[in-house]
């Protein structure tokens, strides 16, 4: 039986070595949102399938017996559109999903539902933010006269917002090499997607230890389907659904 593997995150890297080292029939998707994705164990392909009539036959003509999304939380479009092209194509689908993060001790976290209300969250007067949320929303933050830093996969073309400092690294992050960044660029603030996992949680834990206030960007709700937590469960399904 052959599975899709919607990938793009840590965990999906995770799943495909397990899959590989099974000798399982699956291939790795990516959205082709960067310039030169991490390779993987798998036969890959890269782009989007052109909505969920594209998916559902992609789904068809590629013979998948099984979709596994293992997309990042906030990639809710993929997920919406797995959820209906599986229910379309008759093809089980399973979510690999981490847990959101949950403040702890020595937190100071406020939570905001978009991207639009963290910029509303942030100070007026100027500081100095380290805007962590990749290169897909900013331009809202040139509302505020603050310096940013930015952290990106590849390099903008332009600046993306008028006073911002771009570095330019591919994660996972991290804790002292991020706490040590925020020193360097003398931070004020954090603004940051509830991504959970380990792959992105760096910062935060740099922010704790600095005492440093974190905007946290809750993720999109998406319709109900099944969920697993770890790579494990994911093989076992698809042990299962082999049968
Ligand atoms: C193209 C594949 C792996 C996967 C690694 C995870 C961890 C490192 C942390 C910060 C936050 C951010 C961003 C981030 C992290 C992992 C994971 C994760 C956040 C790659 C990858 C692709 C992408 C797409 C990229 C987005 C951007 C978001 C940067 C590869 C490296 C900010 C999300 O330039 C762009 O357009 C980048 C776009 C979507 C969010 C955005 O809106 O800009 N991820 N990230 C995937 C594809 O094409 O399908 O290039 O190798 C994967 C990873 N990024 O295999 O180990 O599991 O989350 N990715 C966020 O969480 O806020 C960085 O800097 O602290
Ligand atoms: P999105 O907004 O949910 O999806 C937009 C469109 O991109 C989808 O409709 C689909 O195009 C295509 N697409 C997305 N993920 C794909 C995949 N894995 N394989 C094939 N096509 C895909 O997605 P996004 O937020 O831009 O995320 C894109 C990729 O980056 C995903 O793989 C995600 O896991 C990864 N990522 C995202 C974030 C983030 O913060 N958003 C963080 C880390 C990693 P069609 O409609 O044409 O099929």
């Amino acid at each position: 039986m052959r599975t899709l593997v919607l990938g793009g995150t840590t965990e999906a890297s995770a799943l495909a070595r397990s899959l590989a080292a099974a000798g399982a029939d699956a291939i790795f998707s990516y959205a082709g949102r960067t310039e030169a994705p991490v390779a993987q164990p798998l036969p890959m392909r890269v782009g989007g399938f052109g909505g969920v009539d594209g998916l559902v036959t992609y789904l068809r003509a590629e013979n998948i017996g099984a979709v596994v999304d293992a997309t990042h939380p906030f990639a809710a479009q993929m997920s919406r559109n797995a959820i209906a092209a599986c229910a379309l194509a008759g093809v089980p689908l399973l979510g690999l999903e981490r847990p959101a993060w949950v403040a702890g001790s020595g937190d100071r976290w406020s939570h905001v539902g978009s991207i639009e209300s963290a910029v509303q969250a942030l100070p007026d007067a100027p500081a100095r933010v380290f805007l962590a949320i990749g290169k897909q929303n900013l331009t809202g933050f040139a509302a505020k006269p603050h310096h940013y830093l930015l952290r990106l996969v590849d390099a903008p073309e332009a600046p993306p917002l008028p006073d911002c400092t771009v570095i330019l690294a591919r994660g996972p992050f991290d804790a002292e090499s991020d706490k040590a960044l925020l020193i360097q660029h003398n931070i004020s603030h954090i603004v940051a997607k509830n991504a959970g996992g380990a792959g992105a949680e760096a910062k935060l834990i740099a922010a704790r230890a600095l005492g440093l206030p974190v905007i946290l960007i809750d993720r999109p709700h998406l319709p109900a389907r099944a969920v697993v937590g770890s790579v494990a469960e994911v093989l076992a399904w698809l042990g299962h659904s082999a049968d």
